[in-house]
C-alpha cells in the first residue's frame, strides 16, 4: 500500500517524531494536516512542505476539547476525509518521586497523553466509520510497558494509551479501521527539554554515551505500519535503540 494522496492527520509536528513523520510522509505524497500550538513552527513547516504536497495547518491544544472537535469537523473538503491519525501529540513533565511530584504536572500528563489522545480520535472517527476504512496510529511509549522510578504517572499516562489502543482495537474490530500502537523507547526529541522545563543541560544528558533512537527512525516505522497490505495490521510494536534492554538498563559507555 502506498500513502499517496491519503490525507493524514499528525498531532505534535512541531518537533521531534511528529515533525520527522511530516517530512517523510510529505516525501511519499500524504496529504497533511499538521497539528501542535506553536505558529511559527507550523507556518515554517507549511511553507517547507507545501513544495511537495497540500498541507493544512491546525493551532490548538489538545487538551481543548470543544477546540479540538469545532476545527476537526470543520475541515475544508478537501482536508475532511482523513484517511490515517497519527495520535503524537504529548510529554512528560518533570521525573520526580511520586510524593513530591506536581499536581499541575500531573493535570498536564493526563490531558494531553491520554484525554488528547481522546478527543483526537473521537473527532475523527466519525468520517472512517463512514468510509469503514482508516487507520488510527497512537504513539505509546516503553514508559507504557513499564514503570521506571520517579516515572510514576507519565508512565500512568502511557500505560492508558496503551490500554486504549487495546480498547480501539477491540471494539472497532470489524469497521476496517486499523488500530496500531507504535511504543518508543529513548528518543532524542524535545521531550527532555519539556519534561525539565526547559534545562537543556540536563535534558542533554539524556541522551550522551550511547546512541539513541532519532525522530526519523520512528518515522519510518510508523511509514511502515502504514504502507503494510490491507489485510496486515501492526498491533502494537515496541523499539528501542540496540544501546537500550528496558526503561532502565541503557548501555551508557
Ligand atoms: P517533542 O517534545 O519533540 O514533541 C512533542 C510534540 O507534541 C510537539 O510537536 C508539541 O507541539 C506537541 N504537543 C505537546 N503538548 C501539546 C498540546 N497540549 N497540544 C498540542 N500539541 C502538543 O517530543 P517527542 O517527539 O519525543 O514526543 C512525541 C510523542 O512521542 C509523545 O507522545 C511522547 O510521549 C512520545 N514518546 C517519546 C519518546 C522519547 O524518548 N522522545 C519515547 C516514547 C514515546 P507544541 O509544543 O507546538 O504544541
Ligand atoms: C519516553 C521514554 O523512557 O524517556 O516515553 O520515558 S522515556
Amino acid at each position: 500500500m502506498t500513502i499517496q494522496n491519503k490525507i493524514v492527520l499528525i498531532s505534535g509536528a512541531t518537533s521531534g517524531i511528529g515533525k520527522a513523520t511530516a517530512e517523510l510522509f510529505a516525501e511519499n505524497g500524504a496529504i497533511l494536516i499538521l497539528c501542535g500550538r506553536r505558529i511559527e513552527r507550523l507556518d515554517s513547516l507549511k511553507e517547507t512542505l507545501s513544495r511537495k504536497t497540500k498541507v493544512y495547518t491546525l493551532q490548538f491544544d489538545v487538551r481543548e476539547k470543544a477546540t479540538v472537535f469545532k476545527l476537526l469537523q470543520n475541515l475544508p473538503p478537501e482536508f475532511a476525509a482523513i484517511d490515517i491519525l497519527i495520535n503524537n501529540a504529548g510529554n512528560a513533565h518533570g521525573l520526580d518521586p511520586f510524593q513530591f511530584g506536581d499536581i499541575d504536572d500531573w493535570d498536564a500528563m493526563i490531558d494531553i497523553n491520554v484525554k488528547g489522545l481522546l478527543y483526537m480520535s473521537k473527532a475523527v472517527l466519525p468520517k472512517m466509520l463512514e468510509k469503514q476504512a482508516g487507520h488510527i496510529i497512537n504513539i505509546g511509549s516503553t514508559a507504557g510497558k513499564e514503570v521506571y522510578p520517579n516515572g510514576n504517572v507519565y508512565c500512568a499516562s502511557k500505560h492508558a494509551v496503551d490500554a486504549i489502543n487495546q480498547g480501539m482495537r477491540l471494539d472497532l474490530n470489524g469497521t476496517g479501521i486499523k488500530i496500531s500502537a507504535i511504543n518508543p523507547g529513548m528518543v532524542e526529541t524535545e521531550f527532555s527539554e519539556v519534561r525539565f522545563k526547559g534545562d537543556t543541560e540536563r535534558a542533554k544528558k539524556v541522551y550522551q554515551n550511547f546512541t539513541p533512537l532519532q525522530p526519523e527512525d520512528i518515522a519510518d516505522i510508523i511509514l511502515f505500519a502504514v504502507t503494510r497490505p490491507p489485510h496486515v495490521n501492526i498491533a502494537d510494536l515496541t523499539v528501542m535503540c540496540l544501546d537500550q534492554a528496558s526503561s532502565t538498563v541503557v548501555n551508557k559507555r
